[in-house]
């Protein structure tokens, strides 16, 4: 399947991003003002909730011809008929989820080092989730804070590989062009940037997300 990880939302269900909003409702609004790909992101729901969860957002992101990817959990996604799933290095492996989910799933690896990020790439990753690019509250256990300059390096060493990529974490308006343009190498680029708070936790996430989009695009270098 193909997509546009140009402008990549993730969600968030704790109450100091969502602020009691209907999940539904703020990606619903964060596609009209230009997302392009949701990844449906909740550590804390019980299964049951998950599944309910994951169903309706389903309904609204198959609406817009947007893939709806479920972060940790195949079983979420199998159960729905998700568009595929994002993986972190300690969830569910490769060639497990390959195994179970439909010809055409997507899916995405988080990686945060060369080695990782290799090994991705030989097990056929879709795309890779590179992070964490800024420090941010929304993610405290990172493992590494890669800036600009370490998501360079990081792009380099794979650079001969066409895997699509997506940097993630504490990436707002102020710097996403600086983002896209900093790590960028000869042989390669970020083909998106992935968005929690300055997305979801936004007064207006139709107006944020418009103006990520208008930011990328105008980007001064864009892979
Ligand atoms: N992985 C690395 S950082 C992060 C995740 C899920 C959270 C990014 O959130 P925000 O609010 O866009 O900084
Ligand atoms: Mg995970």
């Amino acid at each position: 399947m193909s997509f546009d990880l140009s402008l990549y939302l993730v969600t968030d269900s704790t109450p100091a991003i969502l602020k009691g909003r209907d999940l539904c409702t703020v990606v619903e609004e964060a596609i009209k003002g230009g997302v392009t790909i949701v990844q449906y992101r909740d550590k804390t729901s019980d299964t049951g909730d998950l599944i309910a969860m994951a169903g309706k957002l389903h309904q609204v992101t198959k609406k817009y011809g947007v893939p709806l990817l479920i972060n940790d959990r195949v079983d979420v996604a199998l159960a729905i008929g998700a568009e595929g799933v994002h993986l972190g290095q300690d969830d569910m492996n490769f060639a497990a989820a390959k195994k179970l989910l439909p010809e055409g799933s997507i899916i995405g690896i988080s990686t945060s080092t060369v080695q990782e990020a290799q090994k991705a790439i030989s097990d056929g990753a879709d795309y890779l989730g590179i992070g964490t690019m800024f420090a941010t509250p929304t993610k405290t256990n990172t493992k590494s804070i890669l800036g600009t300059a370490g998501t360079q390096d990081l792009l380099k060493a794979i650079g001969d590989s066409s895997v699509a990529t997506v940097a993630i974490g504490g990436i707002n308006h102020s710097n996403v062009q600086r983002v896209l343009y900093q790590s960028r190498c000869d042989a390669k680029g970020l083909d998106g940037v992935a968005i929690v708070s300055a997305i979801v936790g936004a007064e207006s996430p139709k107006e944020s997300a418009a103006e990520f989009a208008r930011l990328i695009k105008d980007a001064p270098v864009f892979a």
